[in-house]
C-alpha cells in the first residue's frame, strides 16, 4: 500500500495531513556508530538545531561541516492525535540525499535508497495516538558506482570522508523537502493514472485507479469554476469532455479530478487532484503537444540557492517561473534529478513542458565529466561490477519517478540519463533494458529521451536509436574552440551536425546544454571568455548553426541561473553558466533569449 506514495499528500474529509517541518535536532556521525549504539532509541548525541526542509551544508561556517561526507542524523518528536484510530498512519518525506533509515519511536519503518524521489513510511503500527512520537532518521551522503548520482568517496589524511561526485553540481544532502504526518483511511485510494484523447473539440480522460479493501469508485470532473462537467463509476473507464478545454502551452487551463471510494452507499476515502488535458506525440521530425508542433525554449535548471542549498522553496520557484516567463521560455529540464513535487505544481499552473530527468548522472568515470565530455578518453564505465547494482537503482528510479510524476500535464517527456558513456557495447544493453522498463510503466507513453555529450558522436554513440528525441549536451565555443577560435568551433558544430543530418533519423533534436561560464562582474568590449558580452556572442553564434538545420525542435540553455559546484580549478565558486545570475537577476545574454524567443520564427 502507498508502495511509493505516488499521490501528493492531500487534506480533506477523510485524510489529514500535517507538516512536520520545523526546527529537528542534527547530528553528524562520522564513526557510523549510530546504528549500532541505536541513537534512534537513545537519541542523537552532540545535537544542534538543524531547520528541516535544509541542506546543512551551506549553513555552517566550517569546512568540515560543510563538505562533510558520511552518515548523519535528524531527530523529532511529534503528535499523533488519537481521533482518528480507524486510519493508517504515514510519514512522508519529500526526499532524503542520498539514503535513508527511517526510525519511529525506536521502531525502523523504511529504509530508501535514492535522494530525490519521496520516502514514505507505514507507521501504523510504530505510532503512539495521543502521544508525543520520537523520530529518528538516519542519513548518508556518500556516493558510489552504483549509486544515483554516481561518484566516489576519497579518504584524507585526516581520516575525513570527501564525496567526490562524477557531476558538476554540489553534492548538497539532508531532509530538503517537506515531511507530512498522513493520516488516510484503512481502505484507500492508492493510485490513479489518466490518458488522453482528443475527439474534435471534444475529448475522452481514460481513467484507471487503483485502492485498498473493498468497495467502488466514482469520479467526478470539475472545471475551472467548480462546476461539475462530467462524472462516471469504476475502476477504470472513459470520462467524455464536451468542447474540452485544452492543457496549452503556456496558456494552461486545469480541471479538478475527484475520485471516491465508496463502500455500501458510504463515502471512504477521497482524492482531488488538478489535472490538465493535453496529448503529446512525436512525428514527422517534430514535438506535437495536442496535435500542434511546438519548439522547445527554456532551460536546463538545477534546484539551488544560495542559502537554500537544494531545499525546495515557493519563492524561489516563483521567481524562476517569472524569469522563465518574462524571457519567453516554454520548457525546461530537472537536470540532473526529480525536482520537488511543487515545481511541477506550478509548472502546470503555467503552462511550462518540464523534461523530467532521472538522477542517472556521472555515469562516466570522471571528477569534472564537464572537461572529460569529448575527449575521446575511455572509462569502462559500463564494464564494471558495479553495473548491476546499479542497474537495479536505476530502474527503480525510474519506475518511482514515473509513479510520482506520471498525472502532471507539464511532464512532457522522462529523460532516463544525463552524459554517461554511451560508446560502448555495455551502455547499449544497459540502456535498452532501462528504456525497455520505462516504456513498460508509463500510461501516457511519453516520448523517452537522454543528454548526450560529445563523445556520443553520430559515428560512435551507440544509444541514441533508443530516444524518441535526441537531447545533445554541446560546447562548441567554450569547451571546444572558444574565444578568438569561436569560428572554428562553428564549423565543427555544423560538420557535426550535417552528420546527425545524413543518418536522415527523422527525429527531432533538442539541444539539453549549450552555454558559456559568465561572470556577472565582467564585461569586455570586444568580449573575451567569462565576460557577459562572451556569453551573448556565444548563444548569437550557436543559435545560428541550430537555425541551419530544421530538424532542431528546441534549445534548452545552460544554465537557467548560476549554481554550486564542486571546487575546482574551473569553477568560481560555482558554474557561472547562468543566464541569470544565482540571486536571480538577468546577464546580458538573457535579453539575446527574450528577443529570440519572443519572436515568431521559433513558434
Ligand atoms: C555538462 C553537464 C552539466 C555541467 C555542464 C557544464 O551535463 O552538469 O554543469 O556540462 O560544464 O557536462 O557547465
Amino acid at each position: 500500500m502507498l508502495k511509493y506514495s505516488e499521490l501528493y499528500p492531500c487534506s480533506n474529509a477523510y485524510r489529514s495531513k500535517v507538516s512536520l517541518d520545523g526546527l529537528w535536532k542534527f547530528s553528524f556521525d562520522p564513526d557510523s556508530a549510530g546504528k549500532e549504539e541505536e541513537w534512534f532509541k537513545k537519541g542523537i548525541p552532540n545535537a544542534c538545531p538543524m531547520p528541516v526542509p535544509s541542506a546543512f551544508a551551506d549553513l555552517f561556517t566550517k569546512e568540515e561541516e560543510r563538505d562533510y561526507g558520511g552518515d548523519f542524523w535528524y531527530a523529532t518528536e511529534f503528535y499523533c492525535p488519537d481521533d482518528m484510530q480507524d486510519r493508517n498512519c504515514f510519514l512522508r518525506f519529500g526526499s532524503i540525499t542520498h539514503r535513508a533509515a527511517v526510525y519511529c519511536n525506536g521502531q525502523l519503518v523504511a529504509e530508501h535508497e535514492g535522494g530525490f524521489l519521496p520516502v514514505v513510511c507505514d507507521i501504523t503500527d510504530a505510532v503512539r495516538r495521543g502521544e508525543a512520537n520520537q523520530l529518528a532518521v538516519w542519513v548518508n551522503n556518500e556516493l558510489n558506482e552504483s549509486s544515483l548520482p554516481c561518484g566516489s568517496v576519497k579518504v584524507l589524511a585526516s581520516g575525513r570522508k570527501l564525496v567526490k561526485p562524477y557531476f558538476d553540481f554540489f553534492n548538497y544532502a539532508g531532509i530538503q523537502r517537506s515531511v507530512y504526518l498522513l493520516q488516510i483511511p484503512k481502505h484507500a485510494i492508492t493510485d490513479y493514472s489518466v490518458t488522453y484523447e482528443l475527439k474534435g473539440e471534444n475529448a475522452n480522460i481514460n481513467y484507471q485507479a487503483v485502492h485498498s479493501g473493498e468497495g467502488s469508485i466514482r469520479v467526478s470532473l470539475y472545471d475551472r469554476e467548480g462546476s461539475l462537467v462530467v462524472s462516471g463509476e469504476g475502476s477504470q473507464g472513459s470520462l467524455f469532455v464536451e468542447k474540452a478545454h485544452l492543457w496549452k502551452v503556456r496558456n494552461a487551463y486545469l480541471y479538478t479530478i475527484k475520485l471516491e471510494l465508496v463502500q455500501d452507499g458510504r463515502v471512504m476515502d477521497e482524492y482531488t487532484d488538478r489535472i490538465g488535458i493535453r496529448t503529446v506525440e512525436i512525428k514527422d521530425g517534430k514535438i506535437w503537444i495536442n496535435g500542434e508542433a511546438v519548439y522547445l525554449k527554456g532551460y536546463g535548471k538545477h534546484e539551488d540557492f544560495d542559502v537554500l542549498g537544494r531545499t525546495f522553496n515557493w519563492s524561489v520557484a516563483k521567481r524562476d517561473f517569472e524569469c522563465m516567463k518574462w524571457n519567453g521560455a516554454n520548457c525546461f529540464r530537472t537536470s540532473h534529478y526529480p525536482y520537488a513535487e511543487e515545481w511541477y505544481q506550478m509548472a502546470d499552473e503555467e503552462g511550462f513542458l518540464v523534461i523530467d530527468e532521472v538522477a542517472a548522472v556521472g555515469m562516466m568515470r570522471s571528477f569534472a565529466n564537464f572537461a572529460a565530455a569529448g575527449t575521446g578518453k575511455y572509462t569502462y564505465f559500463f564494464e564494471a561490477p558495479t553495473v548491476p547494482e546499479l542497474k537495479k537503482n536505476h530502474m527503480l528510479q525510474v519506475e518511482e519517478m514515473i509513479m510520482r510524476d506520471k498525472n502532471h500535464p507539464s511532464v512532457i517527456a522522462f529523460s532516463l540519463f544525463n552524459e554517461p558513456e554511451t560508446t560502448s557495447d555495455g551502455a547499449a544493453e544497459y540502456f535498452r533494458d532501462i528504456f525497455e522498463t520505462a516504456r513498460k510503466l508509463d500510461p501516457q507513453h511519453r516520448p523517452l529521451t537522454g543528454a548526450m555529450e560529445k563523445n556520443s558522436a553520430p559515428d560512435k554513440c551507440k544509444c541514441y536509436h533508443l530516444l524518441d528525441f535526441i537531447c545533445l549536451n554541446r560546447y562548441y565555443g567554450w569547451y571546444i574552440s572558444g574565444g578568438p577560435e569561436i569560428e572554428e568551433a562553428m564549423e565543427l558544430f555544423a560538420e557535426e551536425m550535417k552528420a546527425w543530418e545524413e543518418k536522415k533519423l527523422n527525429v527531432p533534436f533538442v539541444f539539453t546544454e549549450f552555454g558559456a561560464d559568465t561572470l556577472g562582474s565582467e564585461h569586455k568590449l570586444p568580449g573575451v571568455m567569462w565576460t557577459q558580452e562572451y556569453q551573448e556572442k556565444y548563444m548569437e553564434k550557436n543559435f545560428e548553426i541550430m537555425d541551419q538545420f530544421p530538424f532542431v525542435q528546441g534549445e534548452l540553455a545552460w544554465n537557467f541561473a548560476d549554481f554550486q559546484a564542486q571546487e575546482g580549478i574551473m569553477r568560481v565558486n560555482g558554474n557561472k553558466k547562468g543566464i541569470f545570475t544565482r540571486n536571480r537577476q538577468p546577464k546580458n545574454a538573457a535579453y539575446v533569449l527574450k528577443r529570440r524567443w519572443e519572436s515568431s520564427h521559433l513558434c
